[in-house]
């Protein structure tokens, strides 16, 4: 359909019209956006319905990335520059006296997600659709999300984040697509007439799960794919009255993303949602492909169903469930269709986030999919211990100890097994997973991380989209390698000079934000300084404010710094992680001290932007110099933000960890500053006193005495215990161990920054290697490797 600007004028007047009854000024700026989504949705429309008839003709094989956390960000900018309609609704705007940044401003965030894990399932929806493979969302409607981050006092406070108050306007709710989930109750095995064994369940609760589907556009392809998101209501039985506890207990399972798991009640909670969302995933699956198949001959090769991350792995045990308790299939046939349909992506080495469930929970909870996950484990210790040994077939078995097992289970059932940088599937294999990688190594491969390119600079940047359109065309907007040709341009002062006022402009409009939403005042002309990612003890975000403490000190000695910085930070802590909360009230605590220091505040600021988001970070990422990717060797599985802000031009400091290695092999290592000890080193680092590091090295005991000694104020507690985590319980992540060359290699910065031919050009290298890290990529090669799909061209 060709939208013109009369079109788009008259479509939206008419809208106005039939939705408020009102003229365009009478409407509040929410209003107006409400129509101006609804409009937009109503261009995609046909091509959403006709994507769904087009992949069921051709019968298409359709993957589901089934993920705990989605993290979209704004729909209305990207799916208007998707549908290739920016100018004509922008200047429509204009003609009517609105404008476009105040009405898109009133998009709430989805805060689905909680940081990489989300964004990468959405980059992922994004590129799919972009490329053309036929790839489904299944997650959660969460009525809450994510909570809200505020600070009081320095301290983070968590607020329900109601971003549904005003409804979502790119949502479909299919009451005709609703679900069925049992929980809880007794299950047995029982012949019917026929001889099949059914399942007979007894005094379950049952949940209703209805889909709330959202479109994904593709860019400018006519594809639009579906993200859907399941809500859970109470069963509509007009014989049954429930108690208002009752149903809250329905609403609680789709109320909040990451209930605080510290408690069992909690933890019971999680249970239930990853059930709730993979049960209804999966029965609708089954039913879409029964639609046009009589049997299970093809399923697989009709069906990808992918794991991210360990909270969907019930899929496995779900699936057997389906094709043996309600189609009837043997257990060998069953699991051969199961093991062919699923594949897993691992993304993280830490043993805490690898998810295991307490067996009676389980079996009280989900007692049919318990039954399932034993006669796994009971036949995959039968057929693994005359080849491999009882020890090491029990030490990854999905059942041991009392636990259940989720990456086990999810490696166990799945035809592929990926990590997400190539130095993570390294480490998969040879130690997290190290067990199963001997068992099936065939299983095991790599897909490192991307990010979408359109999103991070076609929306995020439109100055430095512009400035590259300009120099090489617009090539890269569809095939992000293109971005190479920059290269060349890498010695031409011309574009160097436009490259630093693109990032000036971006770097005053942050400014302008920060001032407006904090009240601080930024000098942006000083370095900006970034480090954008949860909270975590890993990430190392307290090696950052080490440095800065270190550079208040020299200030307060006298000496100036090399060059003025601002420290720009956000995250979120999760609620019950004390540790991390403790370090945002540091830095919190210290931006407050520096801040309001007449001494150093012309040199040194800290920003803490509470409440990090995608649109926080699209106004971050384009405005950053350097970008902080500091965590201990061999704990960050990948990173995504240091493919963002690398694609933006920041130069990044890291350690040899993740997705930085292939940043430093794709930039050249003088473009990038490196630090700290190599995994490697890590490893075999076995003497490690961190408490001599604070007796002997001046430097860092100055430092470190500045979280006691009243230097820093309102931190008693917080001062404390970070120092005595640090000093006294040996520094699990090795701060200190690391410091002296992260100083070195942040002086390095300094130099390099002073030179401004010099930044812009490695700033320009940067941008130029980013191409190979857009997510378009990644999903070919999920596509291709993993889902066993061709990319088929959109336009045939
Ligand atoms: C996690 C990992 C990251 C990785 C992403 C996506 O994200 O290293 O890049 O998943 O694979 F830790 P976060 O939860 O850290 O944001």
């Amino acid at each position: 359909m060709k939208i013109t600007e009369e079109k788009f004028i008259k479509d939206y007047q008419d809208r106005m019209m039939a939705m408020y009854s009102m003229a365009i000024p009478e409407a509040s700026k929410a209003q107006q956006y409400r129509v101006l989504a609804s409009v937009v949705r109503d261009y995609y429309a046909k091509d959403w319905q006709q994507t769904r008839t087009k992949y069921e003709k051709q019968d298409r094989k359709q993957i589901y990335y089934f993920s705990i956390e989605f993290l979209p960000g704004r729909f209305l900018t990207q799916n208007m520059l998707n549908l290739g309609i920016t100018d004509v609704v922008l200047s429509g705007l204009q003609k009517l006296g609105l404008k476009y940044n105040e009405i898109a401003g009133r998009e709430p965030d989805p805060g689905l997600g909680n940081g990489g894990l989300g964004r990468l399932g959405s980059a992922f929806l994004d590129s799919a659709a972009s490329e053309g493979v036929a790839l489904n969302g299944n997650s959660i409607r969460y009525q809450y999300g994510l909570f809200k981050q505020d600070f009081v006092n320095g301290y983070q406070v968590e607020l329900p984040d109601d971003w549904l108050r005003n409804g979502n306007a790119w949502e479909v709710r299919k009451e005709n697509r609703a679900c069925v989930v049992h929980f809880g109750g007794n299950v047995w095995l029982k012949e019917d007439s026929l001889g099949h064994l059914r399942a007979v369940y007894e005094h379950t609760n049952d949940v209703i799960a209805v889909p709330y589907d959202i479109g994904i556009v593709g860019y400018k392809n006519n594809v639009v794919n579906t993200m859907r998101l399941w809500s859970a209501e109470l069963p509509f039985n007009a014989d049954q009255r429930y108690t208002l506890a009752e149903k809250q207990q329905v609403n609680d399972i789709t109320e909040v993303l990451y209930p605080d798991d510290s408690n069992y009640e909690g933890r019971l909670l999680r249970l239930k949602q990853e059930y709730f969302f993979v049960s209804a995933g999966i029965q609708s699956i089954v039913r879409a492909y029964r639609k046009t198949h009589r049997n299970f001959n093809e399923f697989s090769q009709k069906v990808g169903i992918h794991i991210n991350d360990t909270h969907p792995a019930m899929a496995v045990a779900e699936l057997m469930r389906i094709l043996m308790d309600e189609e009837f299939l043997g257990w060998d046939r069953a699991w051969n269709i199961t093991t062919q349909v699923m594949s897993y992506t691992n993304h993280t080495l830490l043993a805490e986030a690898l998810e295991t469930w307490p067996e009676d929970m389980f079996a009280k909870t989900v007692p049919r999919i318990y039954q399932i996950i034993q006669e796994i484990d009971h036949r995959f210790r039968q057929k693994m211990v005359p080849i491999h040994g009882a020890e090491l077939v029990s030490s990854v078995a999905p059942i041991q100890d009392g636990q259940v097992r989720m990456a086990y289970l999810a490696v166990i059932g799945s035809h592929s097994v990926n990590g997400v940088a190539k130095l993570h599937t390294e480490l998969l294999q040879s130690s997290v997973l190290n067990g199963l990688y001997q068992i099936y190594p065939e299983k095991f491969n790599n897909k490192t991380n991307g990010v979408t390119m359109r999103r991070w600079l076609l929306v995020a940047n439109p100055r430095l989209s512009h400035l590259l359109n300009e120099a090489i065309g617009t090539d890269w907007q569809r095939h992000p390698d293109a971005l190479r040709a920059f290269k060349v341009l890498t010695q031409d002062k011309t574009i160097l000079q436009k490259l630093g006022d693109v990032k000036h402009k971006n770097k005053r409009e942050l400014a302008t934000q920060i001032q407006e939403q904090l009240g601080i005042k930024v000098n942006t002309h000083a370095l900006f300084d970034v480090q954008i990612k949860r909270l975590h003890a890993y990430k190392r975000q307290l090696l950052h404010a080490l440095y800065i403490i270190d550079e208040y000190l020299q200030i307060k000695d006298g000496k100036k710094l090399t060059v003025p910085r601002v420290h720009i930070f956000a995250a979120k802590a999760a609620p019950s992680y004390y540790y991390a909360k403790e370090i945002i009230k540091l830095i919190n605590a210290l931006a407050d001290l520096i801040n309001h220091d007449p001494e150093v505040n012309n040199q040194l600021k800290i920003v803490f932007i509470p409440n990090y988001g995608v649109s926080i970070a699209e106004k971050i990422i384009p405005a950053a110099d350097v970008s902080e990717q500091i965590s201990l060797a061999g704990k960050e599985a990948s990173g995504t933000s240091n493919m963002k802000l690398m694609a933006n031009g920041a130069i990044t400091l890291a350690t040899l960890d993740g997705a930085n290695i292939e940043i430093k092999d794709a930039v050249g290592s003088d473009n990038i500053v490196t630090f700290g000890m190599t995994v490697d080193e890590v490893e075999n680092f076995n003497f490690y006193q961190s408490a001599q590091i604070y007796k002997t090295n001046a430097r860092i005991h100055r430092i470190l005495d500045t979280l006691v000694d009243g230097t820093i104020p309102d931190i008693t507690t917080e001062g404390r215990d970070i120092f005595n985590s640090l000093v006294q319980y040996n520094d699990q992540y090795f701060v200190l161990a690391d410091y002296d060359s992260y100083v070195q290699a942040q002086e390095k910065i300094s130099q390099l920054y002073q030179d401004r031919y010099d930044w812009y050009q490695m700033s320009a290298q940067n941008i130029a290697a980013s191409g190979r890290f857009a997510s378009d990529y990644t999903i070919q090669r999920y596509a291709e490797d993993i889902w066993h799909v061709k990319i088929e061209d959109p336009a045939e």
